[in-house]
């Protein structure tokens, strides 16, 4: 049986829960799954329950209570050192936990502007000088790594930096945010797993509606 219990939100919207969830899934580290939605005006009070920070993930072991989707990647990463969580050699490992922390420190723009959304048909989205400035950061991140490593993934392997930009692929697709091969080769890497292709079939069947991601 397996001790990791992680707490999500709707799969449809919780782009942070997306990355624990997808790393876990793809690294085959077994874990059962709470999903506890966030439709309600103020937030679910259920979080109280669960969540220091009532926010979404939180992963469980035992009695540890880890919440913030880096930090549960990162203990995820001590916990299963043979899983490859994160790359083996020390500067590929560096530089994948310096864009993870890019993703996850930054990046507001594109977050505001445009909101995880998967059930949403795609369509083209006119954003501003912001937005694109991030668009074409991350696509500058994803061309260097994938340079760099050869590919699929942002250091060949799946990793945590695959796991943090997920959300973020699902965003350029729904809002048609960029057209470049890097983003078609990424997004058919990360598309093409088994643990994106569950994870979207289950947000497709989501009935819930949060009015401030419907944008
Ligand atoms: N920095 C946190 C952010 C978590 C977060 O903002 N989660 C959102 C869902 S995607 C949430 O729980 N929202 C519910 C609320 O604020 O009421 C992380 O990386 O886990």
């Amino acid at each position: 049986m397996p001790s990791f219990e992680l707490f999500i939100g709707n799969k449809n919207y919780s782009s942070w829960s997306l990355r624990p969830w997808i790393a876990l899934r793809q690294k085959e580290i077994p874990f059962t799954e709470t999903l506890v939605p966030f439709d309600f005006e103020n937030g679910n009070p259920k979080f109280r329950d669960f969540s220091p920070s009532m926010k979404v993930p939180v992963l469980k072991d035992g009695d540890l209570t880890v919440w913030d989707s880096l930090a549960i990647l990162e203990y995820a990463a001590d916990r299963f050192p043979e899983k490859g969580l994160w790359p083996e050699e020390i500067s590929a490992r560096a530089r994948a936990r310096a864009v993870s922390a890019e993703m996850h420190s930054g990046f507001a723009a594109l977050r505001n502007a445009c909101p995880m959304n998967m059930r949403r048909p795609v369509e083209v989205l006119g954003v501003d000088d912001t937005v694109t400035a991030d668009v074409n950061r991350i696509l500058d991140v994803w061309t260097e790594c994938l340079e760099r490593s050869g590919g699929p993934f942002l250091f060949g392997d799946f990793t945590i930096a695959d796991a943090m930009y997920a959300p973020v692929v699902s965003r350029f697709a729904t809002y048609t945010l960029s057209e470049s091969p890097v983003f078609q080769q990424y997004a058919a890497a990360l598309t093409g797993t088994g643990a994106w292709q569950e994870w979207e079939k289950e947000a497709l069947k989501e009935t819930w509606y949060v009015a401030e991601d419907e944008i």
